[in-house]
């Protein structure tokens, strides 16, 4: 139903993303939108480009008097670095070009340089890189900013905290984590962390990998509240909302694993414990009491909330470089050292409920049809009524 695309690379003019089958009547807010890219560019550990951007969303097409008109929407966020960059990165060729660039011939062991050179053909990494930036998540971030403004018009509520950084971590209640676990998350502060208790060490573990050169990684807690049931189906695998979850979780940058609630803790735990028994009552009809599950049954939401765990890797990027090969002369060399961050895990949360808020609305949308938010609504409250007389 919905699908979005971007374009743009770290340091050219601008990025884009174009988000396609919005009913019409969805209200939108700009201010909204800047406010999930703010959030996007806080937390401890960045680097020095966070200091260069204020990123801020222009939307050319698809909004008119603050609402969709059902139209593709397009937003643009410039990139500020631009500047000192185009020359290095022009889109003709022009004389001396050759001289301006900065190539990136030493791979980074982790990142899409050699992978991408080699698959496209490049001896210089550095279109590869350009486009395989965690900058492109600042796109995805505008895109999902407007399906949680869709979603939030139907109750449901998207939000994210840190549950560890490298060996900081929060451990996990025997029942599952649930949307409660996020509710002292703070975005102003350093890590977003689900225990504000665990900042400071939180701080002084990345503090100590800075000065040794290192990155670190860290996992996240990722929740929708007010999803109705019924949303995926299990009847084909590409229908199954939990593999679509994972699938759009494990495109971020640096996002290697993904847990659908307690998934990878059940794997240890007996049959008796891992599920959630089932009850009902006049005024809940059908619930659970509690959710290891993370809100999926056969891929279908079961009206409880949504809960992912996102497990991102330390960024590739280390200030002496990994073992590597020059991809010219083939010879033993480190990896080249590009600006980039020390971590990036609350920043990766931002985005994980972005990529979240779109699977869902995507979902929503399949489940409801309909080409104005009227028709949305009327559908979703037929089913859910339907529901509550079963
Ligand atoms: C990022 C922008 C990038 C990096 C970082 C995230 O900007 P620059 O390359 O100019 O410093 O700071 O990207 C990476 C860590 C990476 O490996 O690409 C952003 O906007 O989030």
């Amino acid at each position: 139903m919905l699908r979005f695309e971007t374009a743009g690379e770290s340091h050219g003019q601008c990025l884009v993303a174009t988000l396609t089958g919005m009913p019409a009547g969805v209200p939108v807010s700009v201010a909204a939108i800047n406010r999930e890219l703010w959030r996007r560019q806080q937390g401890f550990g960045r680097g020095g480009r966070m200091k260069i951007e204020t990123d801020e969303a222009g939307i050319a097409a698809g909004v008119r008097h603050g609402k969709t008109i059902g139209a593709p929407i397009a937003i643009l966020i410039r990139n500020k670095d631009w500047q000192n960059w185009m020359d290095v990165l022009p889109v003709e060729d022009a004389e001396a070009a050759e001289s301006r660039k900065k190539p990136v011939t030493r791979p980074r062991p982790g990142h899409a340089d050699l992978a991408g050179a080699l698959k496209y053909g490049f001896h210089d990494a550095r279109y590869i890189l350009e486009r395989a930036s965690a900058r492109e998540t600042a796109a995805r971030v505008a895109a999902g900013a407007v399906c949680r403004q869709l979603l939030a018009a139907f109750g449901i509520e998207v939000k994210s905290g840190v549950l560890s950084v490298g060996p900081v971590s929060v451990e996990e209640p025997r029942e599952g984590f649930s949307f409660a676990t996020l509710a002292r998350v703070d975005d102003a502060s350093p890590f977003r962390a689900v225990d504000p208790g665990l900042e400071e060490k939180m701080t002084q573990a990345v503090d100590a990998a800075a000065k040794k050169g290192d990155t670190l990684g860290g996992t996240i807690l990722v929740a929708a509240k007010g999803v109705p049931p019924g949303l995926g189906s299990h009847v084909s695998w590409d229908r199954k909302l939990d593999g679509r979850i994972g699938q759009a979780m494990l495109s971020i940058p640096s996002v290697k694993a993904v847990s659908i609630g307690s998934g990878v803790s059940n794997a240890f735990a007996p049959g008796s414990l891992a599920h959630d028994p089932v009850e009902w009552n006049e005024a809940r009809g059908f619930f659970r009491t509690k959710n290891r599950a993370g809100g999926l049954e056969g891929g279908i939401t079961n009206g409880e909330d949504v809960l992912v765990v996102v497990f991102q890797k330390p960024i590739s990027t280390l200030r002496d470089g990994l073992p590597s090969v020059d991809l010219d002369t083939k010879a033993a060399h480190r990896a080249q050292y590009e600006r980039s961050d020390v971590t990036a895990v609350p920043a990766c949360g931002v985005i994980a409920e972005a990529m979240l808020a779109f699977v869902l609305a995507d979902a929503l949308l399949e489940k409801t049809g309909g080409d104005s938010m009227d028709e949305v609504r009327r559908n979703l409250d037929a089913f859910l009524a339907a529901q509550r007389s079963f």
